[in-house]
């Protein structure tokens, strides 16, 4: 058993507590109640409250939300209810595992467990579509509906009809509804499935046309002594990606200089960045492009390494079969359109000014080694494609790939990650595939989704989408990128006959179903939480609390639809959730025999987590160190700057060399004369995408406003806490103004997740961002283009 260290350099109530009570591991510390009221009543004259000694129990566990991090919780425990969290105090000392401080949202995890507000009972629609009216009813009858639906419309529609939409809210753990109900599905003909990831979908694609290779990132221990990191469209202070903070502030009290390119000031270049530089949203190609420039005419590129490594560069590194003139140099000279990318042609473009421009440039290529990060932002545009090439571009030509302290830019996802899988859900029958961005086309005529739409493995779709399950998303309608498209679809209860929801709260998806599960929270389930982003770790996410009200967790029901289907031994292969859990850690034990301290489930319960040590890995490498029998894994074998696949595809939006190419939507669009500002969205601190969104605490934390710069605010009259009308031709929201040097001038910010709230008119009052914004495809992934979004703003 596993002690956390004592310090005594800690004076507080807490620590004095843990010098005054057993300890008995990691997981359970027992800690005296009267700890909490350090700030307790000392005044005699008044009546002193009761105060209550009794010791909580203190649990290790973790949460499995989408959010970027995975911490380690405490989760104080008093006569079966969650009193209090708590997170891992830093000084308990834990030389296998960096930081995972939890953040305000996980301070906030037991405010959101038992708002008054959650779901508490199974309910069926009684008003129309999307109305929010229900009635509440039985699990038995819930799961008697949905076996009978599911039966009925699959005989009717035939099985690629049932379809699953994205759910991220428990992606962070192994076991979910989600998977689950897909098993159901394997084991009864199968379901609709979906490709395409809208957080990263877009660079995940279009990575591997330079390198060969999606997962150009290095573990984050190579970085300790880069002297530059440029983190691009990157907000990892609040989106975390696993131990980013950890070693960011650690490279950042060693020396390291930040700069933070991104329109928004956002959270980390204040805590961050040395040097803040904004530019508006979908132009960074441009700046990406001048960049080059400035360092290809000033001699600055990496001339050895890219003759051996890098094809594209000139006229001379170039793959057979292409004409005179595509090449980088020949791009950047105007051989072909007469332009040179010079710093000025960007700034008129980008609002960068052209001597930032250099001095970045400069910076950038004389910096040995220098890491440009990309957070995925960036790609979340309708350009994302070619700024997630183009930073590559950058790396490869001042040779910061396969080196340590660089970073080869593209995804950034890490090849040395592990992670432990869920259960085995079978083969999927139905073999057609479709992008997520081709759900509502499916809805309304499958037979129009085409190879050109994103159709996969299969000529065309024989029937309609006729029933959706939405398991712990709100994806339905507020985060897809056309709400009111959505919500419209939904309403006609004669396209998708049977919608079902699972949540937490009556999110504005869940009024659109036509039974509204109540799902258990992370507290009062099994599961395990796999990290994600730079993280190389899972955790134990024990069930802590029993579930109030009639809240069940998905397994059960699902369970339960299982048994009125017929199948619910090879269901279940007659495992409760715990007993999942304990089998999913077991078989995952035997895919990593080399790592001998990996834990059984019995281990992991009194260890709670699992760090893969592993040493330092640098992306890209072997490839450099020896690259004669390691060739990269392109077409060519050599980093392809120029892409001849992408050549030979022939579309301008997916250039062979990834350049600027004014964005649709974007600032140079025609459309811009009438809507003349592009809206951001970003990620922000206080919850993950919707999920919290109803918790108070949290609405305190940040609340949901329109940034914009003064100058745009003057010139619409518009003063700081003003309501302002935000719209296009989508639609309309309506919230207060925040009036902030914080955004580049020409852009609105409002952050992703706040639930839509419409009038009787149809105007949005929740700042909801998606009622803006468009289901315009990526060219080459199929994929979203949240980001990219122009509009007017007013005062309302
Ligand atoms: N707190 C919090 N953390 C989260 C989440 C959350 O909702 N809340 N969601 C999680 C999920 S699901 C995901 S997929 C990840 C997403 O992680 P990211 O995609 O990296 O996060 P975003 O906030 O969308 O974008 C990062 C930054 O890019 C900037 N940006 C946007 N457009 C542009 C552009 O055109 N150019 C440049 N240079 N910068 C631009 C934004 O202002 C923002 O600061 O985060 C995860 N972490
Ligand atoms: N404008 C704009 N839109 C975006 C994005 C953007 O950057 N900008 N980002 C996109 C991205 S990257 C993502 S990942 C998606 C995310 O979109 P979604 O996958 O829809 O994620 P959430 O919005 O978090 O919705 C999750 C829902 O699950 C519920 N929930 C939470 N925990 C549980 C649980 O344990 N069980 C059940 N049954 N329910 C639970 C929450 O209450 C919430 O209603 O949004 C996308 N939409
Ligand atoms: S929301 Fe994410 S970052 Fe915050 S405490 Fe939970 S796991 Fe950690
Ligand atoms: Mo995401």
């Amino acid at each position: 058993m596993k002690k956390i260290e004592k310090s005594e350099k800690n004076k507080g109530m807490m620590s004095l507590s843990r010098r005054h009570f057993v300890q008995t591991s990691a997981a359970l510390v027992t800690v005296p109640f009267f700890a909490r009221n350090a700030h307790a009543n000392t005044d005699k004259s008044l009546p002193m409250a009761k105060i209550d000694t009794t010791p909580a129990t203190v649990v290790a566990t973790c949460s499995t939300f989408d959010c970027g991090g995975k911490c380690d919780i405490r989760a104080h425990i008093k006569e079966g209810i969650v009193t209090r969290i708590t997170t891992r105090p830093d000084n308990e000392l834990d030389e296998t595992m960096p930081i995972m401080r939890a953040c305000v949202r996980g301070r906030g995890y037991r405010k959101f467990s038992y708002h008054a507000d959650r779901l508490k009972y199974p309910m069926k629609r009684v008003g129309k579509r999307g109305e929010g009216k229900f009635e509440r009813i039985s699990w038995d009858e819930a799961t008697t509906l949905i076996a009978e639906n599911v039966t009925r419309l699959t005989v009717k529609h035939g099985a690629a009809s049932r379809f699953l939409t994205v759910s991220t809210a428990v992606t962070g753990g192994i076991f979910s509804g989600d998977t689950m109900m897909k098993k159901l599905f394997n084991l009864t003909g199968g379901y609709l499935p979906y490709y395409h990831s809208v957080s990263l979908g877009n660079t995940l694609k279009v990575t591997p046309y330079t390198y060969g290779i999606a997962k150009t990132g290095s573990s984050l221990d190579t970085l300790e002594d880069t002297p530059l990191v440029i983190l691009w469209g990157h907000n990892p202070n609040e989106t975390i990606f696993g131990h980013t903070n950890h070693y960011f502030q650690k490279m950042k009290n060693n020396g390291t200089k930040f700069i933070v390119v991104d329109p928004r000031y956002s959270d980390t270049a204040q805590s961050l960045a040395d040097q803040w530089i904004p530019l508006l949203p979908t132009t960074d190609n441009a700046l990406m492009d001048a960049m080059m420039y400035v360092i290809v005419t000033e001699n600055l590129h990496d001339k050895p390494f890219i003759d051996k490594y890098v094809i594209g560069f000139d006229e001379e590194h170039m793959p057979e079969g292409v004409p005179a003139n595509e090449s980088l140099v020949a791009y950047l000279t105007g051989m072909k359109d007469g332009v040179l990318k010079t710093p000025e042609w960007a700034e008129n473009i980008t609002r960068v000014p052209a001597n930032t421009i250099r001095q970045l440039a400069r910076e950038y290529a004389m910096t040995k080694p220098a890491a440009l990060i990309q957070g995925w932002g960036p790609q979340r545009h309708i350009c994302g494609e070619r700024s997630a090439r183009g930073s590559s571009l950058l790396a490869a030509i001042t040779g910061n790939v396969g080196k340590k302290g660089a970073w080869a830019a593209g995804y950034g996802g890490i090849g040395n990650r592990q992670s432990i899988h869920g259960p085995n859900i079978g083969e999927n029958p139905v073999k057609a595939k479709i992008s997520i961005m081709n759900w509502m086309q499916a809805v309304e005529d499958a037979s129009s989704v085409r190879a050109e739409d994103g159709l996969l493995d299969a000529d065309k779709l024989d029937t309609n989408i006729k029933m959706i399950f939405s398991l712990a998303g709100n994806y339905l309608v507020n985060q897809n990128p056309d709400v009111n498209a959505a919500a419209k679809l939904l309403a006609d209860e004669s396209k998708v006959e049977f919608i079902v929801v699972s949540d937490l709260y009556l999110s504005p998806s869940a009024k659109y179903a036509d039974l509204v599960l109540p799902e258990t929270s992370f507290l009062e389930r099994w599961n395990i939480g796999n990290t994600w982003g730079t993280g190389n770790y899972f955790l134990l996410s024990e069930k802590v609390i029993e579930p109030a009200f009639e809240r069940r967790s998905d397994y059960e029901w699902i369970t339960e639809v299982a048994e009125k289907m017929g199948v619910k031994e090879a269901f279940t292969e007659g495992r409760s959730e715990k007993e999942w859990i304990s089998h999913l850690v077991d078989t995952n034990k035997t895919r990593f025999e080399d790592r001998p301290d990996f834990p059984n489930f019995e281990e992991l319960q009194k260890t709670r987590h699992y760090l893969f040590k592993d040493a330092p890995f640098v992306a890209f490498e072997k490839n450099i160190n020896d690259f004669e029998n390691n060739p990269f894994p392109t077409p060519s074998g050599k980093i392809e700057i120029f892409s001849k696949r992408l050549y030979d595809m022939n579309n301008p939006d997916i250039p062979a060399l990834s350049h600027y190419v004014p964005a649709i939507e974007g600032p140079e669009d025609k459309l811009a004369e009438k809507y003349p500002l592009q809206m951001l969205t970003w990620k922000g601190k206080n919850r993950a995408n919707s999920t919290q969104y109803a918790n108070p605490w949290l609405k305190e934390a940040q609340r949901q406003e329109a940034w914009i710069n003064p100058i745009d605010a003057e010139n619409r009259g518009i003063k700081d806490g003003d309501m302002v009308r935000i719209y296009n031709d989508r639609g309309i929201t309506e919230i207060p103004a925040l009036v902030t040097q914080r955004i580049i001038p020409g852009v609105v910010g409002l952050q992703a997740g706040a639930w839509w709230a419409p009038d009787e008119n149809g105007v949005d009052h929740g700042g909801c961002p998606n009622v803006l914004t468009s289901t315009r495809m990526t060219p080459l992934s199929h994929g979203n283009s949240h980001l990219t979004v122009l509009v007017e703003v007013t005062k309302a």
